[in-house]
């Protein structure tokens, strides 16, 4: 028997071990059952390898005789980071409909349509070859509705969601259940490795899909931030565009984790737009006092970071600014994105004390052509 909640395959010998549950009749693990019922996170002893080449070996032995399918699901407000280059090359040759989940996050003002090109043109140098794009999200109805159409098209049973951890590949087949009349049984959590081994999922008599384990990610906010602060980085409310005037030597801090600091010829002002979650903490002040300000209060700003990996030294990045667009976007992972206009001698740094390494410091940074 496997858990409904995280296809974990029930045992009722070792405790500490996946898919513990006191009776093997249970219809779920007993994390799953704490986590749905009192909402609490639960990591769990994986090995996140395992999963990877699971998804791998079943990609590389292509039955010819089966008709499978593959829905890529990515984050948008976490594009750079909820990408797996190494799954797209395994995917090369394999049809594949790339899942652009969270759109109700964005603001109603932006076009779909300039969405959807966006994406059909970011996926253009990715090793994809036969790809189309939706744009999707658990609370949008329409776009759930028009999914299910194109999932029951396909006449077979191995449709798989797969993606990395937190994109949201079991909110959007327990989306496909509500949407059925069937109760929502898949646990979902903005924590990382909430569904642990391959579960079909029957949504109607016509249409099953697999929900897959996310596959690790190495760089995100969240191994940062204190786990009642997750709330931050997963929410379910649109997007806010503040709007800043910024002079030459001043910088944002954002939560408690980082400061941004921009630095241009004097004189002029220039205008960044911040998209973020509303409750995200923004604080505006000189470069000069802005590690002074971080260390003071970054235990009252949200997201926290995990008092135990603040450093005394401060990391510095300076994201190279590389696309030619009239402005372009600091993208900050999923403490949202900043536009900013592309002007000579432009000159961005972003510090942190906390204790990460460089490569990931740099991987949760990304300068691209602007979203919106
Ligand atoms: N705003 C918004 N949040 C979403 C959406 N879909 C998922 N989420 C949130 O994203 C987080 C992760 O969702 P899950 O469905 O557990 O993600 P998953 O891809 O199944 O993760 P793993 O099981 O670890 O692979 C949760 O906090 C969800 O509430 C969406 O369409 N919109
Ligand atoms: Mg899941």
């Amino acid at each position: 028997m496997k858990c409904h909640g995280c296809g974990a395959d029930l045992q009722n010998l070792h405790q500490s071990k996946i898919g513990y549950s006191e009776k093997l009749t249970n219809q779920y693990c007993l994390r799953c059952f704490k986590m749905k019922h009192y909402k609490v996170v639960i990591p769990q002893e994986i090995t996140p390898a395992q999963f990877t080449e699971q998804l791998a070996s079943l990609l590389v032995k292509p039955n010819e005789l089966k008709h499978r399918l593959f829905y890529y699901v990515i984050d948008i407000f976490d594009i750079e980071l909820s990408r797996n280059h190494y799954l797209e090359t395994l995917l090369a040759n394999e049809k594949v409909t790339i899942l652009v989940n969270k759109v109700d996050l964005m603001p109603k003002a932006v076009k779909r349509l300039k969405l959807q090109k966006y994406f059909q043109d970011l996926f253009a140098t990715s090793p994809l070859t036969n790809y189309q794009v939706f744009l999707v999200s658990k609370n949008n109805t329409n776009s759930l509705k028009f999914l299910q159409k194109q999932l029951e098209k396909q006449n077979t049973n191995e449709q798989y969601f797969i993606g990395h951890s937190n994109v949201g590949k079991s909110s959007l087949i327990n989306a496909l259940l509500k949407q059925n009349k069937q109760s929502e049984n898949l646990v979902t959590a903005p924590s990382f490795h909430t569904t642990l081994n391959f579960l079909p999922v029957k949504i109607n008599d016509y249409l099953t899909i697999i929900d897959t384990p996310g596959l690790n990610r190495e760089d995100a906010w969240n191994y940062y931030v204190t786990p009642n602060d997750l709330k931050y980085l997963h929410f379910q409310k649109e997007l806010l565009q503040y709007t800043y005037q910024i002079e030459s030597g001043q910088s944002l801090i954002i939560g408690g984790l980082i400061s941004v600091n921009f630095s241009f010829p004097a004189e002029q002002k220039i205008d960044l737009h911040y998209y973020a979650y509303q409750h995200l903490d923004i604080h505006r002040t000189k470069t000069n006092k802005s590690n002074d300000y971080l260390q003071k209060h970054q235990l009252e700003l949200h997201p926290e970071p995990q008092a135990e990996l603040i450093n005394n030294h401060f990391l510095t990045y300076q994201p190279k600014i590389d696309v030619k667009t009239k402005r372009f976007d600091l993208s900050l992972g999923n403490l949202g994105w900043i536009n900013v206009p592309n002007i000579p001698k432009l000159n961005i740094t972003v510090s942190t004390n906390i204790n990460l390494p460089s490569r990931s410091f740099q991987n949760l940074l990304t300068v691209r052509k602007p979203l919106v």
